[in-house]
């Protein structure tokens, strides 16, 4: 027995299936999760000394790679001052400034720790500042696990195929109203249905949790306009895309500005962070400088904050070049074996990720996703897992390419991916 193996048969007695979030356990690919000791760059290392190129990324926010010199020294740098006041602190002040400087759709920010806390509070906002109860989700994207939003998502809940989750009560989720992915025609008619009852639609305008499907952008600018119409407000969720496929995120992207953003992953550099913010006439509404509450012990983390901050200040001009090129070598050389190999696979990429779909045709919604052969991707996995990658461990999730994975590393994955193809 490995050493990671005996460690995870203890995570077994520890943790629900051995884990603390379940896309991390092999439920779908089959076999046992690597237990990582350590990363550097775009490389981890299992508590068995095999090594592996990553494109988990830490489901996001590793953008600049792993213990990037800059980021460690931010964080230590912060470290000896204290790791939590309560109070306000530099740090804060400074991330907010820059993501408020690169991100179009937001002029006031709020800190908290998640990007469910992220969605949950800004959902809250959304219906305090519209009077209104109904949220309009889209089938296949993923929001975190709050009540509301735990209604026909991605990520883990389509990994497991959980139709829905038990717990969440019948009046939580009967205020979310569901539409594929890309459709405007479905939107429209939840409109007419319930219009006046409509808070907000949320959404991934770049999905990430059912594998990487973009929206198409006639129907972001339609639900733009629809929802102004209408007397709704328009949420992006960018915990996954903000700083990820343009330095301003989808939204800067597509030339759509939302009333709200929600934000997680790369604004902490690796450590526990989210962020909701927007119109300053919406997150003036939030308390103590409004009446709708929110609030959080570690809210605005220093640590977190100089981690996001460090983390931001790598991402320039030249970085998103680099970042766009290594991934579109990764996507080409895919596009290319398996062309080679004569089956049938798509990939599909926006920025710096992507996913890779063993189906004929483009994916455009989650019905196109469940149809890809899943049983193929977890081969797939585990070929590439025995020569040394480690891709996410599901179909549906988006693999992220870091500032460090170089030339090497991708021709490196290539071969790998060759191979793996080969035996499929
Ligand atoms: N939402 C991310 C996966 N798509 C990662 C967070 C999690 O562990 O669920």
């Amino acid at each position: 027995m490995t050493r990671g193996d005996e460690l995870f048969h203890r995570a077994l007695r520890l943790f629900p299936g051995g884990v603390n979030s379940p896309v991390r356990a092999f439920k779908s690919v089959g076999g046992t999760p690597r237990i990582i000791d350590r990363a550097r760059g775009c490389r981890l290392t299992d508590v068995d000394g095999r090594n592996y190129i990553d494109y988990i990324g830490s489901w996001g926010p590793m953008i600049a790679g792993h213990a990037h010199p800059d980021v460690i020294r931010a964080i230590l740098r912060c470290v000896q001052h204290g790791t939590s006041f309560g109070t306000p602190s530099p740090p804060e002040i400074e991330l907010a400034e820059e993501i408020i400087a690169r991100m179009p759709g937001i002029e006031k920010i709020r800190f908290v720790n998640s990007g469910t806390e992220a969605v949950m509070s800004a959902i809250r906002l959304a219906r305090a500042a519209t009077g209104r109860t109904h949220v309009v989700k889209f089938e296949g994207c993923y929001h975190g696990h709050a009540d509301l939003m735990l209604v026909k998502a991605g990520s883990g809940v389509a990994t497991l195929a959980l139709p829905d989750s038990p717990g969440v009560t019948r009046g939580s989720a009967q205020t979310t109203l569901v539409a594929p992915y890309n459709d405007l025609a479905a939107v429209e008619r939840l409109f007419e249905r319930h219009g006046s009852e409509i808070a907000a639609v949320i959404i991934e305008p770049i999905a990430g949790n059912m594998g990487v499907v973009p929206a198409d952008e006639d129907f972001l600018h339609a639900l733009r306009s629809l929802t102004a119409e209408r007397g709704a407000l328009l949420i992006f969720d960018e915990v996954m895309t903000g700083f990820r496929v343009t330095p301003g995120g989808a939204q800067a992207f597509y030339g759509v500005s939302p009333d709200l953003t929600t934000l997680g992953k790369i604004i902490g550099g690796g450590m526990p962070v989210g962020a909701y913010g927007g119109r300053t006439d919406l997150m003036d509404l939030v308390a103590p400088a409004g009446s709708v509450y929110q609030a959080g012990t570690l809210s605005g983390n220093p640590l977190a904050m100089s981690a996001g901050l460090a983390t931001l200040r790598l991402l320039d001009d030249a970085a998103y070049v680099g970042l766009k090129m290594g991934s579109a070598r990764l996507q080409h050389g895919l596009e290319t074996l398996l062309k080679r190999k004569g089956g049938p696979g798509v990939v599909q990429r926006a920025g710096s990720m992507l996913s890779l779909f063993f189906i004929d045709r483009p994916v455009r919604n989650f019905t196109d996703a469940r149809a890809a052969d899943h049983a193929k991707f977890a081969a797939f996995f585990h070929g590439m897992l025995e020569r040394g990658v480690h891709l996410p461990p599901s179909g549906y999730e988006a693999w992220f390419v870091s500032m460090a994975h170089d030339d090497a590393a991708i021709d490196e994955t290539l071969d790998a991916a060759a191979d793996a193809l080969a035996r499929l």
